[in-house]
């Protein structure tokens, strides 16, 4: 043997060492069926040569092996993309995007009859803020509901199948970005409006008379317990300010909702400058409670369908606490006792006690009041102004007694005490953060164990695709004294909000059960069948490995048709696609599913259709011709 082959075989066999000590290690330090959770927090002592400690450590705490789960889902918003991306923490694996406000042709959605309806005229949304159903305050795994501050809607995710389930269209409100925020027993979501305009939609008034005809409007959107349905609740009327964000009051604060506003100025031209006018804005207090017992006593007008309120008329729902400079984020601690309002424009994080709130309201403690609101007094409500940073955006909790606020001009995290309201770590992350998710963030008892920094610039992270970048996650430590950053990962627009939920809390199911109710289903080749009726033809089509029955199927041009498809197989993951060649049509029908689509045959000729998911050996097989007689050579 020469001496370099000598060497490389030593080399390799140390290499093997490495390996093996890791291996041995990972598999006495993970336990299958819980995921990786002894990943973290496990001090192993590995070295690996050439590579610093910090580095062997991260790797050991996000490494999840093949056959191993991870501990977390993570759902993040995915902006103007219109979807929800679904991630593993703290493998921070993408598994799945959901898509929601935009057609997905992977899984057919805006191309099946029911996606399509659901879609509506809309091509596009944008996906702010994710938010998990709750029950007493705690992340319960049932629904997952987002907004869409582009076309004013709402959609419910059904996590039983990480499906879009339904979107909600609201009326009379411009740009609810001040959404979507629970309440702790899922009663409610409050959507708040960023723009103001006159109502109903369709109005017209001169951006003169900005402060006489917008309005800000608030949607309180019920949820029904049984389904996740949603439902308009009541609306409230706003003064024409933009609502940024918002959340829902818990335990000593339930009951009350706190939105922050930026604009106050009332300004409708170089917003830039003008809305930047005043020292403070507010936090606006709304007592939730209180309007819900005036929708319930009759106290509103209808405009478009919906009960609003005019909150002048319900004396006590609604307070203006001063806050600094165009606040961004506001967040309510875990045991509801403070209201964080992060500054924007001011380096702070001005932290309210909700005791102290209260006491204000009870003895009519105002400096003054601004379109018939009264104002709490600024000095008595304001118990800490936490010099955080460079434009403070948004804050969580660890339920450890810290609160995490990200600084976007900064690009950093502070991390500071509940207690002293000392700043104890500062960690920088890359680049630029917006939101940030600790690990059952905004339950009454987070985790403490991760948080995910949301960053809106990458630059140099990732290799280059060009002048635009992606955007990027950032996972975090939070078990060690100091945060420590564990990994990177690319995201695609836009990374604004995202929740992340103990992944033991969602039950999904494993295939569709059988139901000869089903309108459309057929599971046996003797009722699978074309039926015409005039010009309608209804197709009841199986699929199942590795065929489709019928394969056949003629129409005449111009039919009027309705194609259900029902895939058999009743095997877990085992999903059948139906694209139609040249006619603009693809869906996915999961295991025991039926899907529909309706469409008009209006060109003749030969159209093969196949399977889209690759689904057996004999997958490519899976395919059939959709054949459509020209007009003149029909019979009648
Ligand atoms: S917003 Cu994006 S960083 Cu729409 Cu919640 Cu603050
Ligand atoms: Cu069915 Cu491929």
């Amino acid at each position: 043997m020469d001496k370099d082959l000598f060497k490389k075989v030593v080399l390799s066999l140390a290499g093997l060492l490495v390996g093996l000590v890791i291996a041995v290690y990972l598999s006495t330090q993970l336990n299958p069926a819980g995921g990786s959770e002894a990943t973290l927090g496990g001090a192993a002592n590995i070295s690996v040569d050439g590579v610093s400690d910090d580095i062997v450590q991260a790797a050991l705490k996000t490494y999840v092996p093949p056959g191993q789960l991870d501990e977390y889902y993570m759902f993040a918003s995915g902006g103007h993309s219109g979807n929800v991306f679904v991630y593993g923490v703290p493998s921070m694996r993408r598994i799945r995007t959901i898509p929601v406000f935009t057609p997905e042709s992977s899984v057919g959605y805006g191309w099946t009859a029911e996606s399509k309806e659901m879609l509506g005229e809309w091509s596009w949304g944008d996906v702010h803020h994710p938010a998990l159903s709750e029950t007493g305050g705690d992340y319960d795994g049932r629904w997952l509901f987002v907004n869409d501050n582009a076309n004013s809607r709402a959609a419910r995710i059904n996590l039983d199948s990480f499906r879009t389930s339904q979107i909600l269209e609201v009326p009379n409100i411009y740009g609810p970005h001040s959404a979507v925020f629970m309440t702790p027993n899922s009663e409610y979501f409050m959507m708040g409006s960023r723009f103001a305009g006159p109502i109903p939609y369709g109005t017209y008034s001169p951006i003169e008379n900005y402060s006489k005809d917008y309005k800000g409007v608030l949607a309180a959107i019920a949820i029904n317990q049984e389904s996740g349905e949603m439902n308009i609740g009541w609306e409230v009327l706003l003064p024409p300010w933009s609502y940024d964000l918002s959340d829902a009051g818990k335990l000593d604060s339930e009951g009350w909702a706190f939105l922050t506003t930026y604009n106050t100025e009332e300004a409708y031209e170089l917003l830039e400058v003008n809305a930047s006018q005043r020292e403070m804005d507010y936090v606006v207090a709304l007592n939730w409670k209180l309007l819900e017992q005036a929708a319930n006593e009759g106290k509103f007008e209808m405009v478009e369908g919906v009960k609003m309120i005019d909150p002048l008329d319900v004396p006590g729902s609604i307070y203006l606490i001063p806050a600094m400079k165009s606040p961004h984020g506001v967040d309510v601690t875990p045991d509801g006792k403070y209201i964080v309002a992060n500054g924007k424009v001011a380096p702070v994080a001005t932290v309210f006690s909700f005791e102290k709130f209260m006491e204000c309201v009870n003895n009519k403690d105002f400096q003054g009041e601004e379109r018939g609101f009264p104002i709490i007094n600024y000095e008595k409500v304001r118990v800490a102004e936490v010099p955080v940073g460079l434009e403070p955006l948004h804050t969580q909790f660890d339920g450890n007694g810290y609160a995490y606020t990200t600084l976007f001009i900064d690009s950093t995290i502070a991390k500071w005490s509940l207690d002293t309201f000392e700043i104890v770590d500062v960690t920088p992350v890359h680049y630029c953060p917006g939101h940030l998710c600790a690990a059952e963030g905004d339950t009454v008892d987070p985790d403490g164990k991760y948080l995910v920094s949301l960053n809106k610039l990458a630059k140099d992270k990732f290799l280059s695709v060009g002048p635009s970048h992606p955007e990027s996650a950032q996972l975090i430590d939070l078990t060690t004294d100091k945060m420590k950053i564990l990994m990177d990962v690319p995201t695609d627009p836009e990374p604004h909000f995202a929740q992340m939920i103990k992944a033991d809390k969602i039950k999904t199911f494993e295939v569709f059960e059988k139901d000869p109710n089903r309108l459309g289903a057929v599971y046996e080749k003797e009722n699978a069948r074309i039926e015409r009726d005039g010009n309608n033809v209804t197709i009841y089509q199986m699929s199942f490995r590795s065929r489709y029955y019928p394969d056949h199927v003629e129409v005449n041009e111009g039919d009027h048709v309705t194609w259900y498809v029902t895939n058999t197989d009743f095997d877990e993951d085992i999903t059948h696609g139906f694209g139609i060649t040249r006619y603009d049509l693809n869906m996915e029908v999961q295991p025991g599913e039926t899907q529909k689509f309706e469409f008009v045959a209006d060109r003749a000729g030969v159209y093969p259709f196949y399977c889209t998911n690759f689904c057996s050996a004999l997958h490519q097989e899976m395919q059939g011709w959709f054949i459509v007689k020209p007009k003149g050579q029909q019979k009648t």
